[in-house]
């Protein structure tokens, strides 16, 4: 068995759910689990293990922060029903790769918290906090689904932005690659598209399903229905992304016409002008349809990522040593594309055969994966 196969092995059944997908929230036991196994990683391998107070785990061969540090790694959390190679595959692939490298020194593993943003609703919470990218006060007041905070489940207000991100000299993160884009086992990331996730509120009237005529109505879900069409109509039209995955009514009641929907607008596209055209032209859309049908529209930016453009001549670099591997963008998000503000960035990839993430069929060969480890291993001998 390979060495990443007998790796992976032992983390790939966590917070696996009865549907095979995953649900691996932050600060859940199943992440808890893989963090527990993340320090039995570091500890075999003599690594020191710190954490940020922001709910960031960091593994160190060398002094924590240490100036010209190189850090890799990922994140160990899940969107529900998600998959497993999306986040874990870049720690597992680098403790392996340090055990690839003679004598490694000034090196680190993260994982990163609440990158997906699937428990407390704010992707890259982690590296944002570390970044300064977030207040603690705004992160500690986000909460779950039960109404559980940040600051509760992390025990304490997040420390924020954390000074020691000056010294490091390089981040790489591996990750699975998700668009279908990739043909080889490993691929260099080029940019990140700009995206973000909006919260949208369609307020009506409340009223009995069975006695309230249909003119009588101000139905918010015909709005919501209406805007979801607009938004896949009006992404087609200029080659952007529009999703609409989570959506809540209220009451939710069978026999009641709602009073409120609330849905949330996963908007993304290759470049900032084109997503501002597809949430203007949603937005009006929305607007028209709530005047006919009498409700009213709320439109919350919940999270917005800028295009992010990693190092090019890193990213040249890096392709040439991996004898001119592809590079490519990724209309996925990644603590990679937060930390690129701060440090010299750069992201491998791993090809994924189908191309399905964030769903339980995402996956990868472990020729593929062991690809990437000694991609992930050359990458970092190089960068120290
Ligand atoms: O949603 C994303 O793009 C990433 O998987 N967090
Ligand atoms: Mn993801
Ligand atoms: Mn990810
Ligand atoms: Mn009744």
């Amino acid at each position: 068995m390979s060495d990443f196969a007998a790796l992976w092995a032992e983390i790939v059944a966590v917070g696996r759910s009865a549907d095979g997908g995953y649900r691996r929230y932050a600060l859940t036991p199943p992440e808890l689990t893989l963090r527990d196994w993340f320090r039995g990683q570091a500890g075999r391998r003599g690594m020191t293990v710190t954490e940020d107070g922001n709910g960031n785990l960091f593994a160190w061969c060398g002094e924590p922060w240490a100036p010209g540090t190189v850090l890799t790694g990922s994140h160990f959390d899940s969107v529900p029903g998600g998959g497993g190679y999306d986040g874990p595959l870049g720690i597992v692939s680098a403790f392996l790769a340090l055990d690839r490298i003679a004598s490694p020194r000034n090196l680190a593993i993260g994982a990163f918290v609440e990158e997906e943003g699937g428990r407390f609703g704010v992707p890259c919470l982690g590296s944002r906090l570390m970044t300064g990218a977030i207040t603690p006060a705004r992160a500690a007041a986000l909460t779950d689904r039960d109404g559980i905070t940040f600051g509760e489940a992390l025990g304490s207000t997040p420390t924020g932005q954390i000074s020691g991100i000056s010294h490091l000299s390089a981040f790489v993160e591996l990750h699975i690659e998700q668009g279908r884009a990739l043909d080889v086992p490993v691929g260099v990331g080029s940019a990140i598209w700009p995206h973000g996730r909006w919260r949208m509120e369609f307020a009506g009237a409340g009223d009995h399903a069975g006695t309230t005529r249909m003119t009588d109505r101000r139905d918010p879900m015909l709005t919501f229905a209406h805007t979801v069409l607009a938004a896949n109509e009006e992404a087609r039209l200029i080659g952007a992304h529009a999703t609409v995955g989570r959506v809540q009514a209220e009451p939710n009641a069978t026999n009641a016409i709602p009073s409120m929907v609330r849905g949330w607008l996963d908007a993304r596209a290759a470049d900032t002008a084109t997503l501002d055209r597809l949430l203007e032209s949603v937005i009006k859309r929305a607007t028209e349809r709530a005047g006919r049908d009498g409700t009213e529209l709320s439109v919350v930016a919940e999270s917005v990522t800028d295009e992010v453009a990693f190092d090019t001549e890193l990213a040249r670099r890096l392709s040439a040593l991996l004898g001119d591997a592809p590079i490519l963008p990724t209309g996925a998000g990644h603590d990679a594309g937060v930390m690129s503000s701060h440090v010299p960035t750069a992201m491998l990839f791993v090809r994924n055969p189908t191309g399905v993430s964030h769903a339980p069929a995402e996956g990868a060969s472990n020729e593929d994966c062991e690809a990437g480890v000694e991609a992930l291993a050359r990458v970092l001998e190089s960068l120290t």
